[in-house]
């Protein structure tokens, strides 16, 4: 375990002692993510491809006695308290819908809630909120890991991304795939985890950025955004709909070759939604070969183009991430492009480590003539997936 591990743990442990008068039997923690290529295709069955960064959330665990469960944060004053018996999606709301809507799910993928003993949680996290980096997947995936030991249950990584997935569709009320859960739970140190949303297949795939003197830079706008509303779920619906229209069941079903054919089947606008699912599937494909035959220096422009794929035909981007992405380019940045779910948060910018410094000056700079808020900016290093901490 690093220092800045096992201070994080012993900081959370020490919030829960604060908090319960007494020591947690263990804290486990799990990362935020970056994803590198293939933004809205898990929930079309396609391919993903992201990374776990080195920002974390962290739970301390502790044994009840009787069927309660609390839970506490950093982030808010008061704990929230529920009953095992009384759990269902509607009986959650706020923050802890995340944390408690993991346990509820937990039940659906056969955890006994009926006999499992109660337990105290208490949560912080370094993940930025409203970044487009996770940090809700993070809690989830925390949660449903330590959970699943604490209470021997035996759950695989993938069921535990669904638990966590299944709390953020029916619970949280967001539409989402699964490509964030699988992150904070698959990943592993200096790699990317190519998923294949329909087989639920996964690799690991090393990416060699510190070898080959690359550093991935991400500039948070701080345009905050929630997928439980708006945009989000609009983008999911025209991609069904298109989907329905072609007669495929998603679609991971159409190929590049069969976007002539849907021009004529479809409006212009779920067209150019298909075309960036279609298109983005194929780049992922091409990321993952690029990458094992040329290195990470040579995946620039797959980023660049998703970045366009994203801003003109799915329209999630905003003008803040567009300036990150543009102004990156133009100093000499490999690729860039919008990551996440879109509508605000963060742009990646592949780099050679020399060009830190020169992109966050500019970036800042282009920013701050635009009038637009303060990025936050940061270097992420790719990192290890769920894990027990202490
Ligand atoms: C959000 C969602 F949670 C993911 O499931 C995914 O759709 C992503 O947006 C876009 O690629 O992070």
């Amino acid at each position: 375990m690093t220092d800045a591990t096992a201070a994080a743990a012993a900081e959370t442990a020490a919030g829960f002692t604060e908090r319960y008068g007494r020591t947690p039997v263990g804290v486990w923690s799990a990362p935020g993510r970056v994803n590198l290529i293939g933004e809205h295709t898990d929930y079309n069955d396609g391919f993903v491809f992201p990374f776990a960064i080195d920002q974390r959330a962290s739970v301390a665990v502790g044994r009840r006695d009787d069927r309660v469960i609390r839970v506490s944060s950093t982030f808010t004053p008061d704990a929230v308290q529920v009953h095992l018996d009384g759990l269902s999606p509607e009986s959650l709301d706020g923050w802890s819908a995340y944390p408690l809507g993991v346990v509820w799910a937990l039940g659906q993928f056969g955890a006994d809630l009926g006999t499992v003993p109660g337990v105290d949680l208490h949560i912080s996290s370094t993940v930025p909120v409203g970044a487009g980096l996770s940090s809700s997947a993070a809690i989830e995936s925390s949660v449903a890991l330590a959970l699943d030991e604490h209470w021997g249950l035996g759950l695989d990584r993938p069921t535990l991304a669904k638990v966590g997935q299944l709390a953020e569709n029916r619970v949280v009320g967001a539409p989402t795939g699964i490509l964030d859960q699988s992150a904070s739970l698959l990943s592993h140190a200096d790699a990317a985890v190519f998923l294949d949303c329909r087989s639920l297949d996964a690799e690991v795939i090393p990416l060699g950025l510190a070898a080959d003197g690359l550093s991935i830079l991400v500039i948070d706008t701080n345009v905050s955004h929630a997928h439980a509303t708006g945009g989000y779920a609009a983008r999911r619906a025209s991609c069904e709909a298109g989907a329905k229209a072609l007669g495929v069941e998603s679609l991971r079903d159409v190929h590049v070759d069969d976007l002539e054919r849907a021009a004529t089947e479809l409006d212009d606008e779920t067209f150019r939604r298909v075309r960036h699912i279609v298109t983005e599937n194929q780049r992922v494909l091409d990321t993952v070969r690029t990458l094992r035959e040329h290195g990470a220096a040579s995946i620039g422009p797959l980023l660049d183009a998703s970045h366009v794929s994203m801003r003109d035909d799915f329209e999630i981007s905003v003008a803040e991430i567009d300036l990150a992405v543009s102004t990156a380019q133009a100093n000499g940045a490999i690729g860039a492009r919008m990551t996440g779910g879109g509508f605000g948060g963060s742009a990646i910018a592949l780099m050679i480590d020399g060009l830190v410094p020169v992109i966050e000056r500019e970036v800042r700079r282009e920013f701050a003539e635009q009038g637009y808020r303060e990025p936050t900016i940061f270097v992420v290093r790719p990192s290890e997936g769920a894990r027990r901490d202490s």
